[in-house]
């Protein structure tokens, strides 16, 4: 029988995964390496390439007690030929194999080196994912806007999560209103499950920490889950102490407490050590044995059957441009706080020192903080969307791209978010306590202890009032704009001026 290379990535480590499907366990190879080229296409956090490779590790041992034959290349192998297509073509030359089933790569950039290898191709859908992209594809065609909401209702019919027949369970399908209470005193949750590092996480740890330990961020301590009945007890540990309260609470940001009642899952359903659907029922299941509420299970599973599978769609959808788009034109550096933390508003010293020690920051902490700051500045989003793609664990391309450049930064010109999502130091202050232990006065709208977030506002406001003025939904901002003493617009702008200028 003809061998054929089955290719597994570092963020396929699922044994549903399509390429397995479809490959003969008795003739075929599967094909696993850890590569330069992956660990350096942008300079990951060490958390997040040591997650990786102990993940990737675990699964080929997995696979290889399950009876396949295995090819696993470690980074520091001799043999090491340092990108996923050349380690190809030394399988293939080793097997005498000329041919590669594989199941499409979350990025432009892999598909693309895959296609040019000069062996032939089977690509499959990657079919861990509710929906697929010809559904994306017919959902999205004609429509003049892509809103995630209707996408999600769609997904609910389709999966029948939280449905009572043709109708939504409680009679809304979105119970959001009651999802934005501001930082409590307290957390009654000890956060994420974390494991002891076994040999094998911590041979990686070793090898990690010698080839990029001085890259951005904290390798130790580390306490991810590596391998699937671990992320499914880190889950099952979410969903008995914190999905209650998830709900509530999942828009506050607190100083002392970096993962509030959210579930740290991410990294575990991007490599494919949790199935969507295992976690949305698992959620649902909650709501059904009455142990978490409707607001919260309802909140839960809108992020994962709608919101992360539309972005999935929307890059897919958008093609490999999609990353480099600059709609608002902004063109400043990324300032070098963003590398160290080291800036004295409070709000953005904690969201970056926590990203650096945990290569994770939650959803409001990345869209309100630091990337509602890059946005304001008029950071250059390509810049933005390389530092989201570097540091956090589970950053991944079709997902982060989606939120970073589209979501985040208004550069795909509004396919994603209706509006900008900026704000003033207003709204950090009624979600956070971090506006207390501030050099800056978050009630100071100038002068020198102004909250920078309170100036950038209106300058953004300001320089892009031709595009978004004439918004329904940003109109009574500009009418306040509007109705300002001229004197203090252009205080307000001016200082804005001169803190830019201090960035650089
Ligand atoms: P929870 O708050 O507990 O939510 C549960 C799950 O819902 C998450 O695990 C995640 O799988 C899913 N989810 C929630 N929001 C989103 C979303 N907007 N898009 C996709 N899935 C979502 N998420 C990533 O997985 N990878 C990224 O690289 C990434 N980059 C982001 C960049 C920016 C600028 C922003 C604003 C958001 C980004 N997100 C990204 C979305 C979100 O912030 C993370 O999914 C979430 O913080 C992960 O933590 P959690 O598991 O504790 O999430
Ligand atoms: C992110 C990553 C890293 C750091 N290293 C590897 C690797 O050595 N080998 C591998 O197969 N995958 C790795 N990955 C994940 C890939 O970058 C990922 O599959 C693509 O970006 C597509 O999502
Ligand atoms: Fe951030 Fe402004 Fe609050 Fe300081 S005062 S923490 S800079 S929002």
């Amino acid at each position: 029988m003809v061998t054929r290379l089955v290719l597994v990535l570092g963020d396929q480590l699922s044994e549903t995964l399509s390429a397995l499907q479809a490959a003969d366990k008795s003739s075929d190879v599967v094909v696993m390496a850890e590569v330069a080229e992956e660990t350096t296409y942008v300079q990951h956090h060490p958390k997040k390439i040591a997650f990786i490779f102990a993940a990737m590790r675990k699964f080929a041992a997995r696979l290889r007690d399950d009876g396949w034959d295995l090819r696993y290349t470690q980074l520091d192998d001799t043999e090491n030929a340092g990108s996923i297509p050349s380690e190809l073509l030394q399988r293939a030359e080793d097997t005498g194999a000329s041919e590669v089933i594989a199941t499409q790569p979350g990025e432009w950039r892999l598909i693309q080196a895959l296609e040019d290898m000069p062996l032939k191709l089977t690509m499959k859908p990657d079919t861990r994912f509710v929906s697929t992209q010809e559904e994306f594809d017919q959902w999205a065609e004609g429509r003049k806007a892509l809103r995630m909401e209707y996408f999600y209702r769609d997904m609910r019919r389709k999966t029948g999560l939280l449905m009572e027949g043709d109708d939504p369970e409680g009679g809304k399908w979105n119970y959001d209103s009651e999802n934005r209470k501001p930082a409590p005193d307290d957390i009654a949750f000890s956060g994420p499950m974390q494991f002891t590092p076994d040999e094998t996480v911590e041979e990686v740890l070793d090898l990690v920490e010698a080839r990029f330990g001085n890259s951005f961020g904290a390798l130790r301590p580390f306490w991810f889950a590596t391998d699937q009945g671990q992320a499914r007890r880190a889950l099952a540990h979410f969903i008995t102490y914190a999905l209650p309260r998830f709900g509530d609470f999942q828009d506050a940001m607190m100083n002392d407490n970096r993962f509030l009642y959210h579930a740290m899952i991410s990294p575990y359903l991007n490599v494919g050590l949790l199935d969507p659907m295992e976690v949305c029922k698992a959620a649902e299941d909650a709501y059904k044995d009455g142990h978490a509420p409707l607001n919260a299970v309802e909140g839960f599973i809108r992020q994962i059957i709608g919101w992360r599978e539309y972005v999935r769609g929307i890059y897919f959808r958008e093609g490999p441009d999609y990353p480099r788009r600059n709609a608002l034109n902004h063109q400043r550096k990324l300032p070098d706080f963003y590398w160290t933390g080291d800036t004295e508003m409070n709000c953005l010293s904690k969201a970056i020192t926590q990203t650096a020690d945990e290569a994770y920051a939650h959803h409001i902490q990345r869209l309100m903080v630091t990337g509602n700051f890059a946005l304001l500045a008029g950071i250059n989003p390509h810049e933005v969307h390389e530092w989201y793609l570097r540091v956090y664990v589970d950053a991944f391309e079709w997902v982060e791209a989606p939120n970073t450049v589209g979501m985040s930064q208004f550069a795909d010109g509004g396919i994603i978010a209706s509006k900008p999502y900026v704000s003033s130091g207003a709204y950090i202050n009624r979600m956070s306590d971090y506006c207390k232990s501030c050099r800056y006065k978050v009630n100071d709208k100038t002068g020198k202890d102004a909250c920078p977030f309170n100036l950038l506002y209106w300058h953004f406001l300001d320089r892009h009032a031709e595009r978004f003025a004439k918004n329904q939904r940003m109109s009574q901002i500009y009418a306040n704009w509007k109705r300002m003493d001229e004197d203090r617009k252009q205080t307000i702008l001016s200082e804005a001026e001169a803190f830019l200028d201090g960035l650089s």
